[in-house]
């Protein structure tokens, strides 16, 4: 008689599989690092409530770190153990078409028991961070992201390299998140807000010398929400935006992060011994320390803070023989948008709100069949995009970062997330250098969610 095990391989099956299994060559399987989608607990509130459930790479909220040096290879094969199909996309990180994780376009989404090995060598330095692209509105909210940093060959002089990881949590009396990842009200306004503002910085740093220079590698890893972050009793510089490093460094002014954006500043600590280094986030009712050092001890003073050693990214000289793209973005609350196009159908706002779809991209509302536009691999495009909404966005592009096309003609610093004020017309450009499928959307997960993609083909 034939038993069946649960799975429903035969055991005579079962046996010739593991025999095969250790037939195949030492090392060909066995030394891929993983990285396991699951459910997991963490501590976000204070001990007098539960602790808080969670979706995460390898149980954790952050997921594991990820740092390599420049030049060489990432593998890890996620192997998924949620109950709904996931997918890992490397924000900011210039990947083959084929690793950038983005279910139905550039792979089939890894089935609950199924895996998927990403495998690329970062060509560029910097902050990166990866996360779910499936359902990404609630898989983010629910904690599927991490940090990627890739290391310089010659990192900056610095006593501390920090990261602070910005979330933006809606959890419930009992701690839990709250699942309330439909509401319409959410995405066709400012999209799911939460109500715990939570920051993870690590290495744990409790205590810094006066003097003493941080990195601080911020990144925002809310699904909608924008940040906006002071620095109290620490001075210095921007001196890369969303991993790419500025040519300048930059005092910050106001730091305003977007939905995906990073931002990596090289401080000083100028508060004095005994006093309290900040760093704060400004919110309806006030203004909150995110990350608190005490000041003990004082080193000796550094000189001016360098610029991090470039990227191998392209940048723009000229634009005068680009093409020009229009992108209109159009939808949402008090948006004006009466009709569109979904699904090849046209509709009324009021058909594609009960469809749970609000915004457009020139009169398509969520991902059109046909590409924004196609381009040739070395062409040069610039995309004007029109926000006439009533909201702001984050727009991002996947594959590679951008320019903004100043006003005086200049170029703005490389960025692969763009956060546009409502009503404002901001042009991007760039120089398409990486066949494949790439796809521009919302970062504000809710409004991607809700209509706001679109793609270009690169061949
Ligand atoms: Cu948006």
């Amino acid at each position: 008689m034939t038993e069946h095990t649960p799975n429903g391989f035969t055991r005579r099956g079962f046996l010739t599989s593991s025999a095969m299994a250790a037939l195949l060559p030492v090392g060909a399987n066995a030394s891929v690092p993983t990285l396991t989608a699951r459910l997991g607990q963490i501590r976000l509130l204070p001990d007098e409530y539960p602790e808080t459930p969670i979706w995460g790479f390898d149980g954790q909220v952050p997921g594991p770190l990820i740092r390599l040096p420049q030049g060489q290879r990432m593998t890890r094969k996620l192997l998924n153990q949620l109950p709904t199909p996931t997918s890992v996309h490397w924000h900011g990180v210039r990947v083959p078409n084929v690793m950038d994780g983005v279910p139905g376009m550039t792979q089939d989404a890894v089935q609950t028991g199924g895996d998927f090995t990403y495998t690329f060598t970062p060509p560029d330095a910097g902050t990166f961070w990866y996360h779910s692209h499936h359902q990404s509105s609630e898989q983010v909210a629910r904690g599927l992201y991490g940090v990627l940093i890739v290391d310089e060959t010659e990192p900056p002089d610095v006593d501390h390299d920090l990261t602070v990881v910005l979330d933006d949590w809606r959890l419930t009396q009992e701690g839990a998140i709250s699942d309330d990842f439909d509401r319409p009200h959410d995405w066709t306004h400012a999209g799911r807000l939460g109500n715990f503002i939570h920051a993870v910085t690590s290495p744990q740093v409790t205590s810094v010398a006066r003097n003493a220079r941080l990195r601080l590698r911020l990144i925002n890893v809310a699904t909608d929400r924008i940040m906006e972050i002071s620095l109290i009793g620490l001075e210095g510089k921007i001196v890369a935006f969303d991993g790419m490093p500025l040519l300048k460094p930059q005092k910050p002014e106001r730091l305003f992060l977007g939905p995906a954006q990073r931002v990596d500043l090289i401080v000083d600590v100028t508060a004095d011994e005994g006093e309290d280094a900040l760093i704060a986030s400004h919110e309806r009712d006030g203004v909150f320390a995110i990350a608190e050092f005490s000041v003990s001890g004082s080193n000796t003073r550094r000189g001016i803070i360098p610029a991090l050693p470039d990227n191998p990214h392209h940048r723009l000289a000229s634009v005068t023989d680009a093409r020009k793209v229009p992108l209109r973005m159009e939808g949402g609350a008090m948006g004006g948008l009466r009709d569109a196009t979904f699904k090849g159908q046209h509709l009324s706002i009021q058909e594609m709100v009960q469809l749970g779809q609000a915004w457009a991209f020139n009169g398509v509302v969520g991902m059109p069949d046909d590409p924004l536009l196609s381009a040739s691999t070395g062409e040069t495009l610039m995309i004007e995009m029109v926000n006439d909404t009533a909201f702001a966005h984050a727009m991002h592009l996947h594959g590679q970062h951008f320019q903004e096309v100043l006003d005086d003609g200049s170029f703005g610093p490389l960025r692969d997330t763009l956060l546009m004020a409502r009503a404002e017309t901001r042009t991007i450009a760039f120089r398409a250098d990486t066949p494949g499928k790439w796809l521009l959307h919302c970062h504000m997960l809710s409004h991607a969610a809700a209509g706001m993609r679109t793609w270009l083909h690169v061949t």
